[in-house]
């Protein structure tokens, strides 16, 4: 498991397969990254573990290849199998300081936070970076807690020294406004892994927040 000296959260992708349009989520992230992701986490949601684990190793021969983390959803076992950068748990995954136990540690670990609250204590508890979730509401999942908009990741910034993602609704319309209310990063699903082209969209959403 090898972690990135500084670690670019600016574009992060973040996979859901019935979201591909019958395109392979290997195939989603290397159009991606050629359109300039900086960072991915696999999430599976639907997928067996021995399935999360060979997608993961592929993913992974594809990103070490460009230097960027690859980062796996929910499970610490994958992420060691598969000797990824991280982990990014929410807040009814495994509690940080047992992933901690877990991991090597040069590991990542993300944390969602739905309040500020949960924000500082994710910073407490040692967490690499925060989640804003969700920023927006989104079809994509709805089972949030009530979006934390512009002011939350304002407030959330304004909070913690790691840095901070929002994730949830962010699109090209909203992308720079999230930047611009202190992210160092968006990190988004539909806008590129539903998209027509996820290369074109994600230079797009490059350009929106360089
Ligand atoms: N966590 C909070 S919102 C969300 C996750 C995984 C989904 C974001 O999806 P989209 O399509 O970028 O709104
Ligand atoms: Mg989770």
């Amino acid at each position: 498991m090898s972690r990135p000296s500084t670690v670019d959260y600016t574009l992060y992708l973040v996979t859901d397969r019935s979201l591909s349009r019958g395109r392979s989520t290997l195939e989603v992230v290397r159009s991606a990254v050629s359109g300039g992701v900086t960072c991915v986490q696999l999430r599976e949601k639907e997928a067996s573990t021995r399935t999360f684990i060979e997608e993961a190793r592929a993913i992974k021969v594809l990103l070490d290849d460009k230097g960027i983390p690859l980062i796996i959803n929910d499970r610490v076992d994958v992420a060691l199998a598969v000797g990824a950068a991280g982990v990014h748990l929410g807040q009814s995954d495994m509690h940080i300081r047992d992933a901690r136990r877990l991991l090597p540690p040069e590991a990542l670990i993300g944390i969602s936070a739905e309040s500020l609250e949960d924000a500082l204590a994710a910073e407490r508890g040692g967490a690499d970076y925060i989640g804003v979730s969700p920023v927006f509401a989104t079809p994509t999942k709805t089972d949030t807690a009530l979006p934390l908009g512009l002011d939350g990741v304002r407030k959330i910034r304004s909070a913690v020294g790691i840095p901070v993602v929002g994730i949830g609704g962010i699109g090209l319309a909203n992308a720079a406004e999230v930047m611009m209310a202190g992210a160092d990063g968006i990190a988004v699903v539909s806008a590129i892994v539903a998209a027509d082209d996820p290369q074109k969209a994600a230079k797009a959403l490059k350009k929106k927040i360089g």
